[in-house]
């Protein structure tokens, strides 16, 4: 039976990757870090399963890390989902962003070096680390493997410093690691702050209302911005194939679509019978960054033709899901 330990198991990617390893008859060491309020809601269906293993741990703190990788003998696979991943937070807390994101990240390939562990590493890379920057073809704007990174956020810097200690650790030290260069994916576990959640539980909080009148409005910032958005629980489904390929690398996964907020507001409120929203949502200064990334759409033909990896959720059938769920 493999063994796979991954860090960050109690978000919204580690909870889809762990299922999917379960599935896979793995052995799951899943790390998470102390809170004083539980926060195992999104692993809850999978904390009894008996190769199922939660342990407490936290990156940022180098001897937990080592212990952790010490005391679980014979892991097959290491996967680093752990981080302060709000992009705006990370402008409040960038120090605290640092330390998890950048850091905990060379914590976890310190360990794997210095106690000699013979295991596949798999870094949670982000398209923010392109940041401003795009390639240009005929027209087309997209960003892929070769693209410059123009980091616009601490959070980004974090992850930029995170994806080249992975590749110096790979080159450096034979070491199996790869980074997924993973563009927005989202899901009915997506964090309620993340701007499609937010839009989507907003929805269903005033649907349960009744629709009421008075109900709050909601409350967002830049509705310009272009993502390319997927579904989680197919993003994690490349993380695994990265893993089982002979060498390792890095690779985009995106769905190679984009769309504006303001055209994720039109299918969500459409999707519950309305076609001008303008009056139930207020743009609002305190969500906007001091520095945007303002176009992402990612070309994923790499992993399409190695790993033969390819999203199977469409845009609209995302944001239709997501919509679905937070109203019932
Ligand atoms: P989440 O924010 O949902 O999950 C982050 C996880 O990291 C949580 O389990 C969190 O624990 C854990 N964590 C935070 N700080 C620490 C710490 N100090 N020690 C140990 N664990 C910690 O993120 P996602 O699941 O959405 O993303 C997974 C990874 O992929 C992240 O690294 C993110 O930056 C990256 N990424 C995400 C994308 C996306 O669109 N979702 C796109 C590209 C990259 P807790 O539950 O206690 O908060
Ligand atoms: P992002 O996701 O920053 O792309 O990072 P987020 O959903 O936070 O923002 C997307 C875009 O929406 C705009 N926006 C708002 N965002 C939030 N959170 N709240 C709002 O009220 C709001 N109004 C407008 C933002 O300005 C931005 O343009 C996500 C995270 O999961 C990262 O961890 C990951 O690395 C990247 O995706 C790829």
């Amino acid at each position: 039976m493999k063994k796979a330990i991954v860090f960050g198991v109690t978000g919204q990617d580690g909870s889809h990757l762990s299922d999917l390893l379960l599935k896979k008859d793995y052995y799951v060491v899943g790390v998470s870090r102390r809170a004083s309020t539980d926060n195992t809601q999104r692993i809850k269906h999978i904390l009894r399963n008996e190769r199922f293993e939660l342990v407490e741990g936290d990156i940022t703190d180098a001897h937990s890390v080592n212990n952790i990788l010490k005391t679980h003998e014979n892991v097959d696979e290491i996967y680093n989902l752990a981080a302060q991943s709000h992009v705006a937070v990370s402008f409040k807390q960038p120090a605290l962003t640092w330390d998890i994101t950048g850091k905990g990240c060379l914590n976890i390939l310190q360990s794997i070096v210095d106690l000699g562990i013979n295991a596949r590493f798999y870094q949670a890379s982000s398209s923010e680390m392109f940041g401003k920057n795009y390639d240009e073809i005929d027209g087309e704007k997209f960003q892929n493997e070769d693209t410059k990174f123009m980091p616009q956020s601490p959070y980004a810097i974090a992850k930029c410093a995170a994806h080249y200690m992975t590749r110096l650790f790979r080159e450096g030290y034979d070491i199996h690691a790869s980074a997924g260069i993973l563009f927005n994916h989202e899901g009915e576990r997506r964090g309620e702050t993340f701007v499609t959640r937010k839009i989507t539980k907003w929805i269903g909080d005033w649907v349960k209302s009744g629709r009421d009148p008075n109900f709050p409005k909601l409350r967002l910032g830049n509705l310009e911005a272009f993502r390319d958005w997927g579904y989680a629980g197919d993003y994690v489904e490349a993380m695994w194939m990265m893993l089982q390929q002979e060498s390792p690398q890095d690779y985009v996964i995106c769905t190679g679509e984009t769309h504006t907020i303001r055209e994720f507001l039109d299918v969500a409120f459409s999707h519950i019978g309305i076609d001008d929203w303008s009056n139930l949502v207020v743009q609002d200064p305190e969500f906007y960054r001091p520095a945007e990334v303002d176009y992402l759409r990612g070309d994923c033909s790499k992993a399409n033709n190695i790993l033969g990896w390819k999203p199977e959720n469409s845009f609209e059938d995302l944001v239709k899901r997501m919509v679905d769920y937070d109203i019932l």
